[in-house]
């Protein structure tokens, strides 16, 4: 990864100064530089920036505006800045700090503190994206099934809290599909758990392929998925419940598998609707119909 700095300062002799040191230091890969507030928020703007240093008093917009600016936005929020002030006086060196500056240095400054400092935010920087990727990892990992990589059934059910929350709101519809393989025992028996597990990615695969944007799909059991349609009434729902059969009807496996047919029944509810006032009763019809699904002879969807 390519690090960049940014210099604001309006003084010309400044910016060349500070720009000499930190390249004698090697702590970037490139530079950029402005000559005020507006020009330097122009410049955040149109590139990635790892680490700002910012004159306070400069013309047209100040630093003390374009750290308001900066920390204003989401973007810009963990890019550290380190203020360059002329003043030894500490209310502004606080006011810098309370704003949002992550450090401060006093002209004429020395570049073997400057380097220390700028060091440092760049440690620190590097330790919270560190935490972040962490944080994101991990909560893609609690909410990820791990053999198909679908959604798990927690957040199924956060997910379907929300929906449900917006759909009574909103007044719209909200459809749930439960799909359960047909005689999938069979298959692991033939074939053996790994064949089976291949099925369940397969499966998952299809079905990801047939989700809107808007649509969430998970596995809500060992071979039973779920999907969550918002913004969905029955008359929608339904085909592609049948499209999905189709497809999974025709896929063709390779493999130990090949030549096998795997089908799977589905059954479909849709909030609201009479009798489905309710998470709870949503799901349970939804689960009745995949029970009839089965009963007639599987490898269909029912409502
Ligand atoms: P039906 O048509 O009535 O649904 O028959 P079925 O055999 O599919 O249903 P049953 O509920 O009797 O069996 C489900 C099987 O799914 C049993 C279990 O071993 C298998 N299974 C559940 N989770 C997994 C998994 O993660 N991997 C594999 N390979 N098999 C699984
Ligand atoms: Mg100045
Ligand atoms: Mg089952
Ligand atoms: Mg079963
Ligand atoms: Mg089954």
């Amino acid at each position: 990864m390519t690090l960049t700095a940014l210099v604001i300062d309006d003084s010309e002799t400044l910016r060349a100064e500070i720009l000499q040191i930190l390249k004698e230091a090697s702590l970037f890969d490139s530079y950029l530089e402005a000559c005020d507030g507006l020009e330097g928020f122009k410049v955040l703007l149109n590139n990635r920036v790892d680490l700002v240093l910012c004159d306070l008093e400069m013309p047209r917009m100040d630093g003390f505006r374009f750290l308001a600016m900066m920390r204003a936005r989401e973007e810009f929020q963990d890019v550290p800045v380190i203020i360059l002030t002329g003043r030894e006086d500490r209310d502004t060196k606080i006011r810098g700090l309370e704003q949002g500056a992550s450090d401060y240095l006093t002209k004429p400054f020395d570049a073997g503190e400057l380097v220390a400092r700028v060091r440092v935010q760049l440690k620190v920087k590097s330790l919270q994206d560190e935490l972040k990727r962490s944080n994101d990892m991990l909560r893609t990992l609690s909410i990820t099934d791990p053999l198909t990589h679908l959604h798990n059934r927690r957040h199924l059910m956060e997910m379907v809290e929300k929906e449900f929350q917006r759909a009574s709101r909103k007044g719209a519809h909200l459809s749930l599909i439960i799909l359960d393989i047909d005689y999938f025992k069979k298959v692991n028996d033939t074939y053996g758990h790994q064949e089976g597990d291949r099925v369940l990615t397969i499966l998952a695969d299809i079905v990801r392929r047939r989700l809107r944007s808007y649509d969430l799909a998970a596995r809500y059991g060992g071979e039973e998925f779920v999907l969550l349609l918002p913004e969905t009434p029955v008359h929608e729902a339904l085909p592609i419940a049948e499209r999905l059969r189709l497809e999974v009807q025709e896929h063709i496996f390779d493999g130990s598998l090949q030549g096998q047919v795997i089908t799977i029944s589905l059954g479909v509810a849709t909030y609201p609707s009479p009798r489905i006032e309710s998470i709870d009763s949503l799901f349970r019809q939804a689960d009745e119909a995949l029970y009839r699904a089965k009963q007639s002879g599987r490898n269909r969807v029912e409502l």
